[in-house]
């Protein structure tokens, strides 16, 4: 493509080094951006935070926000995985990794898929859960985290699991990938919870995916996708960036936007489902995709926070 300078664009620009992913190893909505950014064949750096508050390194770059991954470049916050795999097909469009209704297949793999698989593993692993992972889990649904009930109800969510699995099935039937030709987002979506389930409970994963052939030689080809190129970074180092960096150009307000808020004005944002811990600041662009806003914290000065729309309320604070 032909630039203003004249200079032609390389067909494929690999995301750069300055894309910071805050994870943990065993976390499967990270598996999903880390498998992404293997699609992407993408030079990343990683900080590993606790699964479980405090998150002391996190949290000024968030304002509150607690689930994990965050995705940070510079200023600019990402929190939840909707947006991080919009802003790196955004900034990184080649592979191309979204098309069609990935968007719907996405929320069903966050949402109705990994709803089965939670109890399915947590209810198996049982007495082995830290009491501080429940205590934790319980804060962050509002809701108690009883492995036992989990176990009651493993016979339904195993077949719950194996339905959706036959939809991943379903899916391959006359191509490679969920995806298409090439792999990508629904590959990675669809993925995380097959890699969640398979590292909790190995045996019963097997016996929920068996027979469902092209899912299992599916699974062995994303994982061999692998993850890009990581180096590691830490917390400090990544507050430190945030400080040094301005925001980038924010998305347009839409001026139609429902919630009839205008930039400037003080907002609340927080998730619709679990780990609603409010983040504040001020409006910047409400889109019908996302939401943007300002907020100040003495770690990192000025930073954007970007949601997604879709899961997250929007409310004058
Ligand atoms: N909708 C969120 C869900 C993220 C999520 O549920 N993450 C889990 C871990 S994989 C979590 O936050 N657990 C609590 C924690 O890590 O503190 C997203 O897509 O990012």
């Amino acid at each position: 493509m032909a630039t203003a300078s004249g200079h032609s664009r390389p067909m494929t620009q690999a995301p750069a080094a300055d894309l910071i992913l805050h994870h943990y190893e065993t976390s499967p909505f990270s598996e999903k951006i880390r498998v992404l950014l293997g699609v992407k064949g993408a030079a990343w750096r990683s900080v590993l935070i606790p699964s479980i508050l405090p998150k002391p390194d996190l949290t000024p770059l968030t304002g509150g926000y607690r689930r994990t991954p965050v995705m940070q470049i510079g200023a600019d916050i990402y929190l939840d995985t909707q947006i991080m795999l919009a802003e790196i097909e955004r900034r990184w469009p080649s592979p191309r990794t979204i098309s069609g209704a990935d968007w719907a297949t996405n929320l069903w793999a966050d949402r109705l898929m990994f709803q089965t698989a939670v109890p399915l593993i947590f209810g198996e692993l049982g007495a082995q859960v830290p009491e501080a992972f429940i205590k934790d889990r319980e804060k962050l649904s509002g809701r108690p985290f009883d492995p036992a009930a989990m176990a009651a109800a493993a016979p339904f969510m195993a077949t719950q699991f194996r339905g959706h699995a036959a939809f991943i099935e379903a899916g391959l039937a006359d191509r490679p990938w969920l995806a298409g030709d090439a792999p990508g987002l629904a590959d990675a979506a669809a993925y995380m919870n097959i890699w969640f389930a398979g590292r909790n409970v190995p045996a019963t994963t097997d016996r929920l995916l068996a027979g469902l052939v092209r899912t299992l030689d599916w699974r062995d080809r994303v994982r061999a996708l692998g993850h890009g190129q990581r180096t590691e970074l830490t917390g400090a180092e990544a507050l430190e960036i945030a400080r040094a960096a301005d925001p980038a150009p924010p998305p347009t307000h839409d001026p139609a936007d429902p919630s009839g808020l205008a930039p400037g004005a003080e907002v609340v944002v927080m998730a619709d489902d679990y780990g609603r811990d409010p983040v504040r600041g001020r409006l910047v662009a409400a889109t019908a995709r996302s939401i943007t806003l300002a907020r100040e914290d003495p770690a990192v000065g000025r930073v954007h926070v970007h949601t997604p729309r879709v899961g997250y309320v929007l409310t004058a604070g």
